[in-house]
């Protein structure tokens, strides 16, 4: 089988959580950036391949797989090592839940397309997008806290990493890009602490990636 293709961008959020899920499994790939800056993700070219015109697509045992959550859980049942899901269904719809208010409630609000279309077309100030920006992730991180505190050990969900901390990392890194305070999320800030201890996590990092020239 040929190497697993990353359509990546170094700062995209989904990328890295799917960065994150291939290092964990120990998945070899190529990265190939697609410029967000550029709107290349827009190109007749890339949007015959992903018609959402969103990074990551993961090319993999020919197939073409977009969307980061259903990237992971593809490579979950793929590669079984390292699982991102617990076993039990009760603790497994807790971390999905955990996964997906950070990847359905908060990065939707916050990402690109978005924040460019307030600005844009809507004629919003940078301080305005900025105040949106940081308005959705205080109010989608307190819930996070009190969702994972209960079962929380070094990471958010127990003492091993699961598909929660995968999608919690990149979104505080790009909390911390718009200047977020995250103090007041002990929990979050541990488990992050102990992700980016870990290889598969620092190396998903975006100072890690090859930026596009
Ligand atoms: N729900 C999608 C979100 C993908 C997404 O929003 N990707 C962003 C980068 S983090 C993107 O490609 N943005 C391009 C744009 O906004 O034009 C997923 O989880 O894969």
């Amino acid at each position: 089988m040929p190497r697993p293709v990353l359509y990546d961008y170094f700062r995209s959020s989904a990328a890295y959580r799917v960065r994150i899920a291939l290092n964990l499994k120990g998945v070899d790939y190529e990265s190939r950036q697609i410029d967000l800056r550029d709107d290349q993700q827009k190109s007749d070219e890339y949007r015959a391949l992903n018609p959402q015109g969103l990074v990551p697509m993961l090319e993999i045992d020919g197939h073409r797989l977009t969307q980061s959550l259903a990237i992971l859980n593809y490579l979950d049942l793929r590669y079984p090592n390292q699982p991102l899901l617990p076993a039990s269904a009760a603790e497994r719809a807790h971390v999905v839940a955990m996964a997906m208010t950070v990847a359905c409630d908060i990065h939707p609000l916050n990402n690109l397309r978005v924040l460019r279309y307030l600005k844009n077309e809507l004629g919003h100030s940078q301080d305005e997008v900025d105040v949106w920006y940081a308005h959705w992730i205080t109010e989608g991180l307190p819930a996070l806290e009190a969702m994972a505190a209960p079962e929380a050990g070094k990471f958010l969900f127990g003492d091993a990493p699961t598909g929660a901390d995968v999608c919690l990392v990149p979104q505080l890194y790009n909390a911390r890009r718009f200047n977020v305070p995250l103090d007041a999320y002990p929990t979050l800030l541990r488990a992050d602490e102990n992700a980016n201890k870990l290889d598969a996590f620092a190396a998903a990092h975006p100072d890690r990636q090859k930026v596009p020239a």
